[in-house]
């Protein structure tokens, strides 16, 4: 086997039945409440708080432990203008012709169009890259392993972090996004994953009136 050092798992915590079902009730419900806001406020968010959620989401499981993911966090309002304006030309394509008729009904209801003001408008972007190099002091390439399967399981925990905190977020995607590259200046061997928006909800946000499915519609349990 391994001979790499290990240590005792003292960090895992046992509870009694009861507790775990009320634990994870408390989660279900409040992780329930979390809904994609489009419509942001400029409300200032204090940096720790970002800080805290990127470490949650460092925790995330990765491929032989590789942690595939680079965040860019994004504050600066000039930065923040080339993103939307280089965001805006790609949206624009994309609903004027780049999109199918069939994926245009299906995003109708969400109400999207190719104005991006929340990328100016909230306080914190979060530009999530996958890596699928990483490179050694010495500038030696070490092979990534699962980098998109990983980074969707960090992004996942950071999206959580952030509404446990009270942030709202937009996982924005789009398409393509190399441009995140350039503004960003992430080297080649990063492909840009999403673009996480955050911070407080607008007063005035709405929502779309969508529906989660059923338990018996995405699970299946097999038990013979
Ligand atoms: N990237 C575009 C279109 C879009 C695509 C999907 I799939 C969505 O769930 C939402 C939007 C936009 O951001 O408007």
């Amino acid at each position: 086997m391994s001979n790499y050092p290990t240590i005792p798992l003292q960090q895992y915590r046992e509870y009694p039945l009861v507790e775990m079902r009320q634990r994870l009730n408390d989660f279900y419900e409040d992780i329930n409440r979390r809904r994609t806001v489009r419509d942001f406020s400029d409300r200032p968010v204090p940096r720790d708080l970002i800080e805290t959620a990127l470490k949650a989401a460092n925790t995330a499981p990765s491929g032989a432990n590789l942690q595939p993911w680079h965040f860019a966090v994004v504050s600066g309002p000039k930065t923040k203008r080339k993103i939307r304006e280089a965001a805006e030309v790609e949206e624009r394509e994309f609903y004027e012709h780049r999109a199918s008729d069939e994926w245009l009904s299906a995003l109708a209801p969400l109400g999207t169009d190719e104005h991006k003001p929340f990328l100016e408008t909230a306080p914190y972007l979060i530009a999530v890259f996958l890596q699928k190099f990483g490179e050694l002091e010495d500038g030696r390439k070490v092979k990534h392993y699962y980098p998109a399967e990983s980074t969707g399981l960090a992004t996942g925990i950071l999206i959580t972090a952030l509404h446990q905190a009270g942030l709202a977020t937009l996982t924005h995607t789009p398409s393509p996004m190399k441009f995140l590259n350039e503004i960003l200046g992430r080297p080649k061997s990063e492909r840009p994953f999403l673009l996480l928006v955050t911070g407080y909800p607008d007063e005035s946000a709405r929502v779309p009136d969508i529906q989660r499915k059923p338990l018996e519609e995405f699970a299946s349990f097999i038990e013979d």
